[in-house]
């Protein structure tokens, strides 16, 4: 039998395979409907096709995918729907139900530069317009000359949350766009093609986002690898759930990337190369040929193996210095200029130009140590242990994994401390933040019997004080905190 990563995005007629039945499944007919009508009042005819591409929670495996390991996430519910037109007036002219969103208009030219000082909602479509356009060309496959398309958008994926709204808008909108053009292709294809188009928009994605919102399948999680992209199948144990709460610190990736994002991945790259070259590499070897930390783990462990231990943090403890290192202290050991090392990378030189000082240890610690949790919690998943001593071990490792991201990667706020500790004080087996970090939401894995229960503590120590202050209305909490079991991965709809 075919992996699913191998199968095309299914096509359907009808909500019901994605949206189940019931009140989802009237939701969804609603927000089509919706979508429909809108977008016959403002381009004068109905949309051709729809493409949809789910948000998702982060289970554990933070901040490693872009260092070449594997991750765990699942799919919510939440999604973004992209209805779709061709035309022929060579504009594309986005729209968005909500009219929060501005109307974007830009030329049917894949080749436009993004202005990224001005960061618009509408260019994440056109991350997906370039990206399609380059995927077509790498592939050598005549598409005809580019096309103008008229678009309106639904999203239900809550934005800077963490629950990754952005990839979730470049994959239904590529998905569109193919589709506009009746084109379909390998799901692990469209994995890796996604997450280059987001990196149209300045921030070096690592590639989990695209792949389980691309790839997932109703009722599991999935271990995602990288380098070729694969998706297996995780069945979460019943008994618990994943209660998902949003921190209100909005998380706004892509403006703070030279200082946040980017600046992790420079600091990921730094301490890969610096961990070589003191295992013998020589540095020019060293800068031309090290990307990321697992490309160096193979040497880190027989490092280790040399003092008697597996683990590559004993080389990180060994061979690196605790305290933040200086751009001349890099420079000394790489025997090379750090712009020079990064000049074809322009966000990283705004990383450069942002920062002095590097924390290798610290984020090399956290990368090894992470990518075996995320192992760990897939064996636990699978073990023979009793659900409970299964659910206990899973908590524990998402609470390390919370430690690591606060401490090591430093890549959380005091929002999110806040509402960790108060997820833990009230039963949750394990509490972290997930996805980026900065701000976006925690994620909690609770008892099923406790989760309502779970809910109104949280609702009273965390969100009503913000509730009295106006941050959020009480009618919306429902958007800031939910359970959620894994959902379905993107579908195209053709009615
Ligand atoms: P968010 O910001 O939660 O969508 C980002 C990256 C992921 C991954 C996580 C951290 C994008 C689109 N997504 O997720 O690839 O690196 O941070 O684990 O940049």
């Amino acid at each position: 039998m075919a992996r699913h990563e191998d199968l095309p995005i299914p096509i359907y007629s009808s909500l019901q395979p994605v949206y189940g039945d019931k009140s989802p499944l009237e939701e969804a007919q609603l927000r089509f409907e919706n979508l429909k009508s809108k977008f016959i009042q403002s381009f004068g005819h109905p949309p051709e096709v729809y493409a949809r591409s789910p948000g998702r929670v982060n289970l554990i495996g933070e901040h490693i995918d872009y260092e070449g390991y594997s991750v765990l996430p699942m799919a919510i519910r939440q999604d973004i729907i992209v209805a779709i037109r061709k035309n022929d007036q060579n504009l594309l002219r986005i729209t968005n139900v909500s009219e929060k969103y501005i109307i974007c208009t830009y030329p049917a030219d894949p080749n436009q530069d993004i202005d990224l000082k001005n960061h618009i909602w509408g260019h994440y479509f056109i991350c997906g317009y370039k990206g399609f356009y380059e995927y077509a060309k790498s592939k050598g496959l005549d598409v005809g000359v580019p096309v103008g398309l008229d678009v309106i958008v639904d999203g239900t994926v809550p934005t800077g949350s963490g629950l990754s709204s952005s990839a979730a808008f470049v994959c239904s909108a590529t998905i569109a766009i193919m589709a506009a053009l009746n084109l379909n292709f390998p799901k692990k294809e469209i994995a890796q093609l996604t997450c280059e188009c987001e990196r149209h928009i300045g921030t070096q994605s690592g590639g989990m986002d695209q792949a389980i919102s691309v790839m997932a399948q109703s009722g599991f999680a999935e271990l995602i690898d990288f380098n070729p992209i694969r998706a297996t199948d995780v069945q979460l144990p019943a008994g618990g759930s994943f209660v998902i709460a949003h921190s209100l610190a909005e998380s706004k990736k892509a403006v703070t990337a030279a200082t946040n994002y980017n600046n992790r991945v420079v600091e990921c790259r730094l301490a890969a190369i610096v961990l070589v070259i003191k295992l013998g590499m020589r540095p020019q070897e060293a800068i031309s040929k090290v990307k990321t930390l697992s490309d160096v783990e193979g040497l880190c462990v027989s490092f280790a193996k040399n003092h008697g231990s597996s683990d590559p943090v004993l080389a990180v403890k060994e061979l690196l210095n605790e305290e933040p290192y200086t751009v001349e202290d890099v420079e000394k050991i790489t025997e090379e200029n750090l712009q020079s090392m990064f000049a074809n990378s322009p966000s990283s030189l705004d990383v450069l130009k942002a920062s002095r000082h590097y924390k290798l240890f610290q984020r090399a610690s956290h990368v090894y140590s992470e990518a075996k949790r995320v192992h760990a919690f897939k064996d636990t998943v699978s073990s023979k242990l009793s659900e409970e001593d299964m659910l206990k071990k899973l908590g524990d490792l998402m609470n390390e994994s919370h430690h690591s991201c606060s401490v090591l990667y430093e890549c959380s706020c005091p929002e999110l401390e806040e509402l960790v500790k108060i997820c833990r004080n009230n039963g949750a087996l394990g509490a972290r933040l997930t996805g980026a970090g900065w701000g976006g939401c925690a994620v909690a894995l609770v008892k099923d019997s406790s989760v309502p229960q779970f809910i109104l503590d949280l609702k009273d120590q965390f969100y009503q004080s913000r509730i009295e202050k106006g941050v959020i209305s009480k009618f919306d909490l429902g958007l800031y905190i939910f359970a959620s079991k894994p959902s379905n991965g993107a579908a195209i709809f053709k009615f």
